[in-house]
């Protein structure tokens, strides 16, 4: 049966480390993927959070409108639905919460708990009425494109070089399914386990074209069973991306103190938090 967490009456407003428990006792399950719903957790966290504008504030992940259409239709959106479900017996066990926060907190738990840092999270965000707020389709990283791209989509959102390289050592986690992105596979040979693996894998690897009648990617030479996307090596092909990768690869403790802050100002994009008193 479910967790307890999830069936006791509903908890006290506020109780976050109430909601923090449950969002622990969904996330293994022998029968999914590799075992546990973290990776797909984190991936909501972030396509909720990535459709932000600086220029306008317009996006992020305050109003969690990808409940509605067309937001949750969006082909990059693809399989997602998996992680927002997974979250309603959450949601029927603290009422109180928003989505919004609900989601983020997901991907900053999903993270500690697969051995990850301790990403800063802070509740504020609220749900949205409907989807009039839903920005338009096209502004997620588009998989087949290159180093210009992603500083074209994560610029908008407000981030350099080096929190591109960051954030992008996610992939650490989870999988491409055939049925979603078309792309297929892992990043890594422990992908329910957050570390600097991604990099290491990305620098110490051959990388061929993969033979197959999907879209292009990318796998190993050696044992054909780890994969990238053509957004992945873009972070080798780049000088400046190539630096962080490499000093990641190296240096696991300055991965995840970067991470850490880079993902806590992602799920914060565009979030009126009430402005911090003067001293
Ligand atoms: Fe990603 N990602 N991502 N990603 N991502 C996919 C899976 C996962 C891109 C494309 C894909 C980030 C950046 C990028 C995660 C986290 C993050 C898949 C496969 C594609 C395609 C989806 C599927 O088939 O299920 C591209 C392109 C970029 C980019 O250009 C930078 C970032 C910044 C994050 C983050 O969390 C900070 C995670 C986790 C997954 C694994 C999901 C799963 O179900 O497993």
């Amino acid at each position: 049966g479910p967790p307890a967490l999830l069936t006791s009456k509903p908890s006290t407003p506020g109780d976050y480390d109430a909601v923090r428990k449950s969002i622990a006792g969904v996330l293994d399950n022998g029968d999914y993927d590799d075992g546990s719903y973290g990776p797909v957790l984190v991936r909501l966290a972030w396509h909720a959070s990535g459709t932000y504008a600086k220029k306008d504030g317009s996006g992020g992940s305050n109003g969690a409108t990808m409940r509605f259409a067309p937001e949750c239709e969006w082909g990059a959106n693809a399989g997602l639905a998996v992680a927002r479900k997974l979250l309603e017996p959450v949601k029927a066990a603290h009422p109180w919460i928003s989505y919004a926060d609900l989601w983020t907190l997901a991907g900053v738990v999903a993270i500690e708990e697969m051995g990850g840092p301790t990403i800063p999270w802070r509740a504020g965000r609220s749900d949205a009425p409907d989807g009039s707020k839903i920005v338009p389709d096209g502004r997620l990283p588009d998989a087949k494109q290159g180093a210009k791209h992603l500083r074209d989509v994560f610029g908008r959102m407000g981030f350099d070089d080096k929190d591109i390289v960051a954030l992008s050592g996610a992939h650490t986690l989870g999988r491409c399914h055939t049925d979603r992105s078309g792309f297929s596979g892992p990043w890594t040979n422990a992908p329910t386990t957050f570390s600097n693996l991604y990099f290491q894998e990305l620098l110490n690897n051959k990388w061929v074209v993969k033979k197959w009648d999907g879209p292009l990617q990318y796998e190993d030479a050696k044992s054909q069973s780890l994969m990238m996307l053509p957004s992945d090596l873009a972070l080798l092909s780049d000088r400046t991306f190539k630096k962080y990768v490499t000093q990641y690869a190296k240096d696991e403790e300055a991965f995840f103190k970067d991470f850490a802050v880079a993902f806590s100002k992602l799920l914060e994009l565009g979030v009126p938090f009430p402005a911090a008193k003067a001293a």
